[in-house]
């Protein structure tokens, strides 16, 4: 049971450890056996990370940034009984046109998936002339449709919310630039039709704390809550010898998104196991997806590790909201409408 009420449907069936008693920080602890998806896990492809998942049909499907042999990532589509252990499919996800004709992205990464109705949207980073956001629906995860690209170049982290607020589905993003990107704060726009995309509002900005002064963006697909949207989002550092990536989390207002009630000044997960610190990008925890049972409160992250594995981590919905309300620290930015 929990205090805190998610409104999300109940998975009896979702993976679960309960939490260790020497937590130093944050309350959020990871699966002991992490990670969970290793390295060359299918043919062809030599990595899987960034990648999200979500309950279907009392068992779990997900979509999954494969990076293949050629060094293209590209999305594969996965099952699992248990949200741990994952089938994928050999083939890449076929993207078809509206007129059901093959329509393939160049490269396809970061995918977020995310139920809104009936629909199930995948949501990830391709080439528009430019790095840009992608969007494609599915209600059978056989056909897969894409829809048009909501943003001009350059964004390329982009998450949906949940359900439509005030009539319009509402995305978050992060606008960039053609490279690394050394800046970047959330903004959030809306849209009738999933098509025509406005009402820009700014939502958080980078900066206020030192683990995330270089830039931010959504991570998982906010969490509808008593207390407001629950967001996990992935802070960047940029270090010496590198951007380090750690996972935050912030509670936005239930009606007016663009305005956060809480932000926690500390990070939530930081790399510090070997699987987060050493692999093809080191000190990256990328956080792109969570499973809730309403009927617990328990919480778990899916997030790329390393850009090389994929790790999960557990929270409660009671403890974590807790903790980023008694940390936190919300600059000006943060709290307004976020529009000027
Ligand atoms: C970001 C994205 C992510 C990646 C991260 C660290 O810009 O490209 O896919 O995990 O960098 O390399």
């Amino acid at each position: 049971m929990s205090e805190i009420k998610m409104y999300c449907p109940a998975v009896p069936n979702m993976p679960w450890v309960p939490m260790p008693e020497d937590l130093p920080n944050a309350p959020v602890w990871r699966y002991p056996a992490n990670p969970i998806i290793g390295r060359n896990p299918l043919p062809g492809v030599a990595r899987i990370f960034n990648s999200a998942v979500m309950p279907y049909n009392g068992e779990f499907i997900g979509v999954f940034r494969g990076e293949q042999t050629n060094g293209i990532p590209y999305i594969y589509l996965g099952h699992s009984k248990d949200g741990i252990d994952w089938k994928f499919d050999e083939e890449k996800i076929n993207f078809v046109d509206e007129s059901g004709k093959s329509f393939m992205p160049r490269y396809a990464y970061d995918p977020r998936l995310v139920k809104v109705e009936d629909t199930y949207y995948i949501i990830w980073c391709g080439d528009f002339y430019g790095a840009a956001i992608h969007i494609a629906k599915t209600q059978d995860f056989k056909t897969f449709t894409r829809i048009e690209n909501p943003f001009i170049p350059f964004n390329r982290n982009a998450v949906l919310f949940p359900r439509k607020i005030g009539g319009n589905f509402v995305l978050l993003s992060r606008p960039s630039d053609s490279g690394h990107t050394p800046f970047g704060d959330i903004f959030l726009s809306e849209s009738p039709d999933m098509t025509y995309w406005g009402k820009h509002r700014h939502v958080m900005s980078r900066g206020s704390n030192w683990w995330e002064s270089l830039k931010i963006g959504g991570g998982a697909a906010p969490i509808e809550t008593d207390e407001g949207w629950l967001l996990f989002y992935h802070g960047v550092s940029g270090t010496c010898n590198g951007y380090v990536y750690s996972i935050g989390g912030a509670i936005l207002d239930i009606d007016n998104p663009s305005i956060v009630k809480y932000r926690c000044q500390n990070f939530l997960l930081t790399p510090e196991e070997w699987y987060e610190e050493r692999g093809f990008v080191p000190n990256v925890c990328f956080p792109c997806a969570t499973i809730c049972d309403s009927a617990t409160g328990r919480i778990a992250i899916y997030y790329g590790a390393a850009d090389s594995y994929v790790g999960l981590a557990f929270t409660h919905v009671d403890y974590v909201i807790d903790y980023i309300k008694k940390n936190s620290n919300t600059s000006y930015d943060d709290v307004e409408i976020g529009r000027r």
